[in-house]
């Protein structure tokens, strides 16, 4: 299979803190002649990409402003109608770029990836002489950026925090592909799918003036043999110049064949999708790895494959004292290890979307995900503001369109501890949810995040109920968490009552700090035996009402850093110290409950 030429542009850059803030953020042509005296005149020097830039220096480490930075490159195309993308795994918050002095494009919100067209100002060839130049900014309060609080409970780091690379297209191209399966069971209590439907649909790109005529070759390959060929399809295609079309492939799958894909067991298949031209060459190639499965709610129940399932979850930030947000595909995949140590076999990305590399790794170790983006604890106002909605409507189209195809995401959470018990916390959530249903057509929940108890108006729109309670550590105690649970249990229960069907029940955040390695006879607030004590109750409890409770989440998964004067109470080391794991990821007691918890539940479901 040919793969399209690409550069990664990793490595050594240089930077520019723009320290007398003068760049401001606006027209990025305009901004051509300011920016081209920059680049000749200052003094720039070396850093790594990916990075943040608050770990760089001293002084660095709480700017939240502008930097530039700046790299050379080559690039090779094989024909003039290529196109030349740049792409950005990730770059907090707003990002402009201009290649060889010509502005390039922009994106904002630090958490999605984006691709920006540079064709038409980059000089192919086999040496270094083109330069990029990017604008990075990491300030609070726009509204086309979310979070919009200053208040974050995680540290806002700034910089390319995460890959950069150059892609070369061909100018007739698979542009985009969306998977969809849907898999039939007999009956209850059927072990095996009765029929399972996949359905590839390519969006075909012909940028060239001439129309192209050709066919979509779509082949389903088990990876665990790889030679094992499941389903394969040649779709005829012909898409005028300067157009685009959309293509199916639909299968019909032998169910005795597919292995389906479970946390337990995360079989997945390379689903390729070969472009040729009608004499038969191969000129572009695209593929992603798909795993079949099956997730529902019956009741207050979850059923995966059409097996009982339980979510043995944890919430996780993508940190680390070294590194910040810009945390190695290495660290990645040892977090998600060490995740499946515990029995856990599903988490949330708190509060924004991961790396992507992250759900390759979800997919292969058998992990489901549940995404969020950054719509963190809006009061009504940012939610009455209709830029703000816009902005959550394009992160969630950014996000869906960058992670659609990977059968590791159960489920998209539109927001977080919102005043979703306002109307206009309502307005919001019922638009936003709205925008993900019509977009999002597969077999996936779609959720919100609340803290709102009784009082939530949104649990109608979700597949789920979510509850995030901190009893016994910010107020209360631990052994009264269950009195909310069983009163939103009892709303659900009361068939007059607007919240819709009963649901299962979700408890997506509880936790207590603890510092590691501050251990305690009488189980002293911060130790790590209070944080064991706090965990065990809840999960314990939790597993006692499994009949209407669908999972947990622990807050945290590792400790993470926070900003000093902005959460300046109750964040001893300015960390959230909630994980069950410290911020270095060594294990703190509350690994062991978590771990041990989690296996006997596992068991109780199916065992
Ligand atoms: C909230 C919030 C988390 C974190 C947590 C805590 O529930 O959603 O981001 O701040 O509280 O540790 O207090």
């Amino acid at each position: 299979m040919i793969m399209r030429n690409t550069l990664i542009l990793d490595g050594t850059w240089q930077y520019w803190i723009d320290e007398k803030r003068s760049v401001k953020a606006g027209d990025g042509i305009q901004l051509e002649k300011k920016i081209g005296d920059i680049v000749t005149t200052c003094e720039w020097k070396p850093c790594f990409v990916p990075s943040t830039w608050n770990l760089q220096q001293k002084k660095l480490f709480r700017f939240f402003g502008t930097v530039l930075f700046k790299k050379c490159f080559a690039v090779q195309r094989t024909s003039p109608d290529d196109t030349i993308e740049l792409t950005f795994g990730g770059v907090n918050s707003k990002c402009m770029t201009w290649v060889n002095g010509k502005f390039a494009g922009e994106h904002e919100n630090g958490y999605t990836s984006f691709s920006l067209d540079i064709t038409a100002h980059v000089h192919p060839g086999n040496s270094d002489d083109n330069t990029v130049v990017v604008y990075v900014n990491n300030e609070w309060g726009h509204p086309e950026r979310l979070p919009w609080t200053r208040t974050v409970d995680w540290f806002n780091y700034g910089g390319i925090h995460r890959h950069v690379g150059i892609i070369v297209k061909p100018p007739a191209r698979i542009e985009d592909f969306t998977f969809m399966d849907e898999i039939e069971f007999a009956s209850e209590a059927s072990t095996k799918p009765g029929s399972i439907s996949f359905e590839v649909s390519t969006n075909m790109e012909n940028k060239s003036d001439l129309s192209f005529e050709g066919a979509i070759l779509v082949t389903i390959r088990d990876v665990k043999r790889y030679v094992n060929v499941l389903g394969s399809k040649k779709v005829m295609v012909n898409v005028d110049g300067k157009n685009h079309a959309v293509f199916l492939a639909r299968f019909n799958l032998d169910p005795s064949l597919v292995e389906l894909w479970h946390p337990d067991a995360p079989n997945l298949y390379s689903v390729e999708l070969s472009l040729e031209n009608k004499n038969g060459e191969v000129i572009d190639a695209e593929r992603a790895r798909w795993g079949f499965r099956k997730v529902e709610t019956r009741g207050t129940r979850f059923f995966v494959n059409n097996r009982p399932f339980t979510m043995l979850g944890t919430n996780r930030h993508e940190d680390h004292p070294s590194f910040g947000a810009a945390i190695p595909d290495t660290l990645i995949f040892k977090d998600l290890q060490i995740m499946k140590e515990a029995n856990i076999n599903c988490f949330r990305g708190s509060h924004y979307p991961v790396a992507k590399e992250t759900l390759d790794f979800c997919d292969e170790l058998g992990l489901f995900f549940i995404e969020e983006i950054p719509a963190y604890q809006l009061d009504a106002s940012h939610m009455a503001n209709p830029a703000v909605l816009a902005t959550a409507k394009r992160y969630f189209e950014e996000m869906h369109s960058r992670d659609k195809n990977h059968p590791c995401i159960i489920a998209w959470s539109m927001s977080n501890e919102t005043q979703s018990d306002t109307i206009e916390g309502r307005a919001f959530h019922e638009a936003l949810y709205a925008h993900a249903r019509a977009i999002e057509k597969g077999n996936r929940f779609i959720i919100h995040v609340s803290q709102k108890r009784a009082m939530e108006r949104c649990y109608d729109l979700s597949d789920f109920v979510t509850i995030n309670i901190y009893d016994g550590w910010y107020g209360g105690d631990k052994e009264g968490f269950m009195n909310i649970v069983n009163l939103i249990h009892d709303i659900l229960l009361d068939e007059d009552h607007e919240l819709g069907p009963p649901k299962p029940i979700v408890l997506t955040e509880f936790g207590a700090g603890a510092i590691r390695g501050y251990r305690s006879w009488d189980a002293a607030k911060w130790s790590e035996d209070f944080q064991a004590a706090l965990l065990e109750h809840y999960i314990k409890t939790a597993m006692e009402h499994d009949d209407f409770i669908g999972g947990t989440w622990t807050w945290m998964f590792c400790d993470t850093r926070v900003d000093l004067p902005t959460r300046p109470d109750g964040r001893p080391r300015s960390y959230n110290n909630k994980g069950f794991v410290d911020e270095f990821r060594v294990p703190k007691l509350a690994f062991d409950v978590v771990r041990q918890r989690y296996a006997e539940w596992k068991k109780k479901i199916n065992p």
